[in-house]
């Protein structure tokens, strides 16, 4: 391959995500051979509330209190360890890259050197192979194909390990599935978001928020959650089902009891076994327009998610989070199992770019859907907006329209939408965005 912009030196540091927890921070400097000008390139690594058993290692310190959190060790091991093999690689060989990174590690599960580590080192790659080329990330990834603005997935409520409430559901979103581009998407659910607040607060409810920016009211039943969004939707003037409609990730991995596929809500102790769970998500897929339920079930009930993907899945999407983590292996396993129809991508879960794109063809050719997202742990960066314009994923979930780290997605995802369509997106229509005809078959 011909040397273009050659790796010359990657570090990281510890920097803060959005709860004040240590992160890795990755930094790739290159030298373009023709000129000599060096460009330096970085990645923040999301973190989660927990990382689920399917999901590459995340490396922490283990030492004294708070910081016993840290990352500081993890973060001198890029250029203790990865600076030398990644030093000369040519930076668009992503590929390349990313395997050297997991030679380097040598575990399957990333544990060596840490998934966060070798993602940080994966993205601050590619950000700095972006501006070496002076190209705007989305299209440096995704090239010419690179064009479907991703439908928000807007987190407006949030309960479960997300918020301090007694709702054992995680997040409760809001899908404007009738918008005609992620600007007005965005705005109708900005409405939607402010309705929920004056009527949260108008009935004595707080309106402070969750990690992910959605209100935290003290509810005491999901049901009682939907039914305030509902009533949110309608007084901001939109139509349920026909404009927005509702997704929730129920996280149900939180709620599997002594490690089998019965489930018991951590908060309000309600049980069910993997039959009367499926018989819930029925009854609700019937009762309010869900466009999605994520993590229905736990990470290997496998017949269950079969057997909800059997009775649901012609009208709901049926996404695997903590199912697949990202991994083509799992995602393979749930093609076979036909359990499931959508996956939803972290880059964390599985730890490099390649894997990430990997997962993400790997559910396109097999008729899943993909969303990309965000973690409940974030930062400024916006990497994943790009990402979700580049690979076309067609949805995006990264929290409420509040909260910086969560804006700087969406405010992203509005600069890109007005660089490839104009000012005047909605005039420009963009069938792959907004097409949700499954809803009506
Ligand atoms: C999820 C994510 C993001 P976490 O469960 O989908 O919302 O949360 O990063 O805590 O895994
Ligand atoms: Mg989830």
């Amino acid at each position: 391959m011909v040397e273009y912009l050659k790796i010359v030196h990657a570090r990281g540091r510890q920097v803060l995500d959005s709860r004040g927890n240590p992160t890795v921070e990755a930094t790739v400097t290159v030298r373009n051979c023709v000129d000599g000008e060096l460009t330096e390139g970085s990645a923040i690594v999301p973190t989660s509330a927990g990382t689920g058993e399917y999901e590459a290692v995340e490396l922490r310190d283990h030492s004294a209190a708070f910081w016993g959190k840290g990352v500081g060790t993890a973060a001198e091991n890029i250029e203790k360890y990865l600076q030398e093999p990644l030093a000369g690689t040519e930076v668009t060989d992503q590929r390349r890259i990313d395997h050297i990174l997991m030679e380097t590690d040598g575990t399957e599960d990333k544990s060596r050197l840490g998934a966060n580590v070798l993602l940080g080192v994966s993205l601050a790659c590619a950000d700095a192979a972006a501006k070496a080329l002076h190209t705007p990330l989305y299209r440096y990834l995704g090239g010419v194909q690179g064009q479907v603005m991703p439908t928000p997935m807007m987190n407006i409520l949030n309960g479960g390990a997300h918020a301090s409430n007694a709702l054992d559901v995680q997040e409760f979103m809001i899908v404007p599935v009738g918008a005609g581009s992620i600007c007005e998407g965005i705005q109708w659910c900005c409405e939607i978001y402010h309705t929920l607040k004056k009527i949260l607060s108008d009935r004595g409810l707080a309106t402070d928020v969750g990690d992910e920016g959605g209100f935290a009211p003290r509810l005491s039943t999901e049901m009682e959650a939907i039914d305030f969004i509902m009533e949110a939707i309608r007084a901001a003037g939109f139509m349920p089902g026909r404009d927005v409609c509702i997704s929730l990730d129920v996280a149900a991995n939180t709620w599997r009891r002594n490690g089998n596929n019965d489930y018991c809500m951590p908060k309000q102790k309600r049980c069910y076994s993997t039959e009367e769970l499926i018989q819930e998500w029925e009854d609700l897929a019937d009762k309010y327009p869900v466009f999605s339920l994520e993590d229905a079930l736990g990470a290997d009930d496998w017949e269950g998610w079969r057997e909800l993907t059997r009775r649901l899945g012609k009208k709901t999407l049926l996404v695997g989070d903590a199912l697949f983590a990202t991994n083509p292996k799992r995602l393979k396993q749930g093609i076979k199992k036909e359990a499931a129809n959508a996956i939803l991508i972290k880059p964390g879960q599985i730890g490099t770019l390649s894997q990430t794109m990997e997962a993400v063809q790997l559910a396109k050719e097999n008729g899943y859907r993909t969303i990309l997202s965000h973690r409940s742990g974030e930062s400024e960066d916006s990497f994943i907006a790009d990402l979700a314009v580049a690979l076309n994923t067609g949805l995006i979930k990264t929290g409420a329209p509040s909260r910086g780290e969560r804006t700087a997605k969406y405010n992203q995802l509005l600069r890109i939408e007005e660089e490839l369509y104009g000012v005047k997106v909605s005039a420009h229509g963009n069938p792959e965005r907004s097409d949700n005809s499954f809803l009506n078959e």
